[in-house]
């Protein structure tokens, strides 16, 4: 039976994404057809939608070259195909990053960047959004050859000097010399230094990506990879092979760019034994297989120190050649259903719940307001209605002092609305220090002084110190930033507490803004970087270009998390005391609603039962509301959450 648990569960978690964009939209809808739509409200779930929209699962393979990767990737995913989609050989493997998905507005292509743009001061990140600085090819996705040749760009190499191929990175003495080139004047080196590929294959237009990256050179050269794109995937594959064992380069790797860069991470990790239809031998037979399969996961576990029973056994090459020829028996040897299983079960499950977990922190809040509101409207309808019902209309006394009464509410109701604009007055006044502590130009201040200074640093050793004075100064910024987020936090709470203690509100847990998040993340980029620089690839060659972009990437990592501080805080602003005032206009639409209703029975002066008929037509609309609220709640699939905060 061919193994489609993959693909299944692919296709089942991008069902379960749509569906949620869905109800988030009938939601949207809900609050605006009552009127409970605001700017806060609105623009957070517009964020929540367009993260849906543009939600991806990235699996990166990360391993030495030649252990596989691209044939491992080929046959899990690219088999229908009929043939090795992407080249795979000895010697001519790919030599730049590779990441593949599906762009929907540029269609099928190869984009690739020059490896001279190596020795620019630009982030990938940012070269990614200049398309002109790619060279495009495109592919016809009906005829996998088309595709297969076109791919083969992926490898191709040039002849360069070797003082460029030095800059580059790209130069090693020792490994020349070791093949016996001694002081050559050209050198070859691959012509790209990156790549992209966008093909509507059907893994990759339900919002799957892959990352494929070559060896520990392309890696070390590249701190972005192991910073920025590594930590953003979903899981990472390391793939070892069973010919060769753990050697000092996969260890190098596993140390670098995986086990140390992924301290606190939650992020899945699947490692990966290839190759182990190597370990076959005619003449020994297959105990003596299994034992030599056996003995190398275990000698391999306990170098990497993780649980041998955490390693998968494979075999692409057997994997690939068995699906292309439907050969069960052959697939079965191969051993890739369970590693098929795992990532199809543990990580897209995880993925979700992250997901989910993002989704009810975003939007949670809302949610239930919306239900409290609803509800608490509902429930006044009903006490008004009972109380009218013992209600004589025709005595001209009763019915005046019920006036009267609604009045005083309204009176009440206006004293209500002053006292918040002017406690919102003193809020917005506090919330915008908050705000500023990490506006751009404080930010930028920090790191532009520090920036000429690294920039300036004429040794590695200096470019160190430098950097760490960066932090030190933005570790700072946040310290003081943290004085005024407990003074906006106790103004916050000072005002809900007056609104209840005062004028008998609903008691709401008001949202609060922290910043020790920030301070987690800045001090992991800190220590991964640490972490990177001191790898013995970097001090061995004491590259300073590497280093420079090593401290670009964390520069750029940093400027993200104060810049997301600012985004959360300027949110956070908008929305702290829009709970209030909803319950504030709530009031009003309840004290409208009585004295409008008095006046109708009034002028009416119909009997008893066409009375309390007229009040219970007003009470099916509200029920209409809560019914409808249900249901969009239902769809979203939070009723775990719900049922946890109601
Ligand atoms: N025996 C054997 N060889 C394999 C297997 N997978 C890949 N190879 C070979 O290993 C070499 C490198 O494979 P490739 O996928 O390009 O490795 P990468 O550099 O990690 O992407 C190629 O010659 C493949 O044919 C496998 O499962 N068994
Ligand atoms: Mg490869």
């Amino acid at each position: 039976m061919r193994n489609l648990e993959f693909k299944e569960k692919m296709h089942e978690y991008s069902l379960w994404r749509a569906n949620l964009s869905r109800a988030i939209e009938m939601y949207q809808q809900w609050l605006s057809r009552y009127g409970m739509n605001d700017s806060h409200s609105t623009n957070t779930i517009l964020n929540v939608l367009a993260g849906l929209e543009t939600d991806r699962i990235t699996l990166a393979f990360v391993a030495e070259f030649s252990r596989g990767k691209t044939e491992l990737i080929n046959a899990l995913f690219f088999a229908e195909s009929g043939i090795r989609l992407l080249p795979s050989s000895p010697g001519r493997t790919t030599m730049s990053p590779t990441e593949f998905f599906y762009d929907e507005a540029g269609g099928s292509y190869i984009r690739l960047l020059d490896i001279e743009s190596r020795l620019e001061d630009v982030s990938l990140a940012e070269l990614k959004r200049q398309s002109h600085r790619w060279k495009q090819f495109d592919l016809d996705c009906n005829s996998p050859t088309q595709m297969q040749e076109t791919f083969k760009e992926l490898i191709a190499t040039k002849e360069v000097d070797r003082e460029l191929a030095d800059k580059l990175g790209l130069w090693n003495e020792r490994e020349a010399a070791a093949q016996g080139i001694i002081n050559p004047e050209k050198v070859e080196i691959p012509c790209w230094r990156h790549a992209l590929i966008s093909f509507p294959h059907p893994l990759l237009k339900e919002g799957l990506s892959i990352i494929d990256t070559p060896g520990l050179n392309a890696l070390g050269a590249e701190p972005e990879l192991t910073l920025s794109m590594l930590p953003s995937a979903q899981a990472v594959v390391f793939v070892l092979a069973a010919d060769t064992g753990v050697t000092k380069s996969d260890l190098e790797i596993w140390l670098t760019h995986i086990s140390r860069a992924r301290t606190g991470k939650t992020q899945g990790l699947a490692v990966v034994m290839n190759k182990i239809d190597a370990m076959w031998d005619d003449l020994a037979g297959s105990n003596d297989y299994e034992n030599s399969i056996t003995s190398q996961i275990k000698a391999s576990a306990a170098i990497l120190k993780i649980n041998e029973n955490t390693i998968f056994p494979v075999s692409a090459k057997q994997a690939l050649l068995a699906k292309v020829k439907n050969d069960d028996a052959l697939l079965e040897r191969s051993r890739l259903a369970p590693l098929e299983n795992y990532l199809a079960n543990n990580i897209l499950m995880q993925k979700r719940s992250i997901l989910m977990e993002s989704i009810v922190r975003d939007i949670g809040f809302l949610i239930n307001e919306s239900a409290n509101l609803t509800n608490t409207a509902l429930s006044h309808a009903v006490d008004q209605l009972e109380e009218f019902k013992k209600v004589d209309f025709h005595n001209q006394d009763m019915t005046g002092k019920l006036m009267a009464e609604t009045r005083d509410k309204q009176n009440l109701y206006m004293a209500n609305i002053e006292n918040f604009q002017s406690s919102r007055r003193v809020f917005i006044v506090q919330a915008k220090m908050l705000i500023d502590s990490f506006s751009d130009e404080r930010v930028d201040a920090v790191i532009n002084s520090n920036r000429r200074e690294i920039v300036n640093s004429l040794t590695t050793y200096g470019m160190k110190q430098n950097i760490r004075k960066l932090f030190d100064d933005l570790r700072d910024l946040l310290q003081n930033a943290i004085g005024v987020a407990n003074e906006t936090r106790r103004l916050v709470k000072a005002i809900h507490k007056k609104f209840k203690d005062d004028y008998g509100f609903k008691e709401v847990e008001p949202q609060l803004f922290s910043i020790v998040q920030y301070q987690i993340e800045l001090e992991e980029i800190f220590e991964e970087g640490e972490a990177f620089r001191s790898s013995a690839k970097i001090t061995m060659t004491e590259q300073h270009i590497v280093v420079n972009k090593l401290y670009h990437t964390l520069i750029e990592k940093a400027r993200a998390i104060l810049k997301q501080a600012h985004i959360d805080s300027t949110m956070w602003a908008h929305g702290a005391l829009t709970p209030l005032m909803h319950q504030i206009k709530d009031h009003k639409k309840q004290i409208e609603g009585r004295l409008q209703m008095l006046r109708k029975i009034n002028s009416a002066k119909g009997t008893l039962a066409e009375n309390i008929a007229t009040l219970e037509a007003e009470i099916t609309p509200l029920k209409q509301r809560r019914d409808e609220l249900a249901i969009i709640i239902k769809a979203m699939q939070l009723d775990a959450y719900s049922s946890k905060n109601n």
